[in-house]
C-alpha cells in the first residue's frame, strides 16, 4: 500500500469533496468471507462463477444454478459486514451528495447501514417469478430447489446476469451521480464488467478525482489519481477516520 503522504492527501481530498460516489465490487466483501467472482475464489464445484451467472445456464439447468445460489445464500447468511463497509457508512454521513453503487448482491452494505445505495446487479435475497413477474424478498434457506411461485412459475434470483439489462432508473441515477461527483472511490472490483466498469471513466471525463482500493492493479489503475493496493478493510478506515 502507498502510505504516508499519499494516504494523508487522499484523506484530505475525501474530507474536502462535496459530491462523492463509491463504486464497490466483490473485493469489499471478501474479508467478510464472501467469495469473489474471478480467480481461484470464483470456482464452485469446478464451475466458473461467471459461466453460472447467465440466463442460458439457468434455462438449461435451473436446479444447478439454484444449488449455486443457495450455497451462496447459506454462506452469506453466516457473514457480517466489515470495517470497509462501515467506513463507507461514515463517509456517507459526512457529505451532502453521496451515492454508493455496489455490484454486490450480498446485501452487506445495507446491513452495515448505507442508505444512499444502488445495488446495480440486484440482491440475492430477492426472487423474481419467471411466470407472473412478482418480485419479493425471500430469505428462506430451506426451500425445495428450484423454488416455485404461488402462480406455479419458476422463481429465479432477482439479480442481473450477463446479457441482461440493468434497471433503467438505477442506471440513470448512477450515471448522473458519476457525471457530477468530484471524487469517486473504486473499491474491490476487477473493473471488467460493463456497464459498471465504465462508471469511473464517466467520473474522470467529468473532472472527478479517482481513488482506487484493490489488492492488485486493474484496468483503471493507470489513470486513477490514487491507488492503494491493500485490503479494503484496512485502507478504507484509514481514509475515513472514525469521528473523535
Ligand atoms: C480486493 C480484496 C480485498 C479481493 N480488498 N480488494 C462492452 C464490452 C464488452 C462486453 C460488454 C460490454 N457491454 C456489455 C458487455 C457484456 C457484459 C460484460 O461486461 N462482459 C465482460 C465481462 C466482457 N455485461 C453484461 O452483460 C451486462 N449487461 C448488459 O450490458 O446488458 C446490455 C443490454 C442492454 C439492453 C438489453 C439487454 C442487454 C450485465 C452484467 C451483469 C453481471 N452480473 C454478475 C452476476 C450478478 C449476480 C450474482 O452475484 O450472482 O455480477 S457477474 C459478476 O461480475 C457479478 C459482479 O457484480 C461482477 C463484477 O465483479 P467484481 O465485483 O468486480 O468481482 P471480481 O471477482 O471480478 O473482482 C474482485 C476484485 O476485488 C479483484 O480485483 C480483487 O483483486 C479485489 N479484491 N479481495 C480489496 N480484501
Ligand atoms: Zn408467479
Amino acid at each position: 500500500m502507498v502510505i504516508g503522504t499519499d494516504i494523508d492527501r487522499a484523506r484530505e481530498e475525501l474530507a474536502r469533496a462535496e459530491s462523492i460516489v463509491a463504486l464497490t465490487g466483490a473485493g469489499i466483501s471478501a474479508e467478510s468471507g464472501v467469495p469473489t467472482f474471478r480467480g481461484q475464489d470464483g470456482l464452485w464445484r469446478n464451475y466458473s462463477a461467471t459461466d453460472l451467472a447467465t440466463p442460458e445456464a439457468f434455462a438449461s439447468d435451473p436446479r444447478l444454478i439454484w444449488d449455486w445460489y443457495q450455497w451462496r445464500r447459506e454462506l452469506i447468511a453466516k457473514t457480517t459486514f466489515n470495517a470497509g463497509h462501515s467506513a463507507l457508512v461514515r463517509l456517507e454521513a459526512g457529505v451532502a451528495d453521496f451515492l454508493l453503487i455496489t455490484q454486490n448482491v450480498d446485501g452487506l452494505h445495507k446491513s452495515a447501514g448505507s442508505k444512499a445505495l444502488i445495488e446495480i446487479h440486484g440482491n440475492i435475497w430477492t426472487t423474481r417469478c419467471t411466470g407472473c413477474g412478482e418480485i419479493r424478498e425471500d430469505r428462506r434457506l430451506d426451500m425445495g430447489l428450484p423454488p416455485r411461485c404461488r402462480c406455479g412459475g419458476l422463481l429465479r434470483p432477482d439479480v442481473v446476469w450477463f446479457g441482461e439489462a440493468l434497471d433503467a432508473a438505477a442506471m440513470s441515477k448512477a450515471q448522473a451521480a458519476c457525471a457530477r461527483c468530484d471524487l469517486m472511490l473504486v473499491v474491490g472490483t476487477s473493473a471488467l464488467v460493463q456497464p459498471a466498469a465504465s462508471f469511473p471513466l464517466i467520473a474522470k471525463q467529468n473532472g472527478a478525482k479517482i481513488m482506487e482500493v484493490n489488492l492488485e492493479r486493474t484496468p483503471i489503475s493507470s489513470w486513477a489519481d490514487y491507488s492503494f493496493f491493500d485490503k479494503a478493510s484496512l485502507v478504507l478506515p484509514r481514509l475515513v477516520l472514525p469521528q473523535p
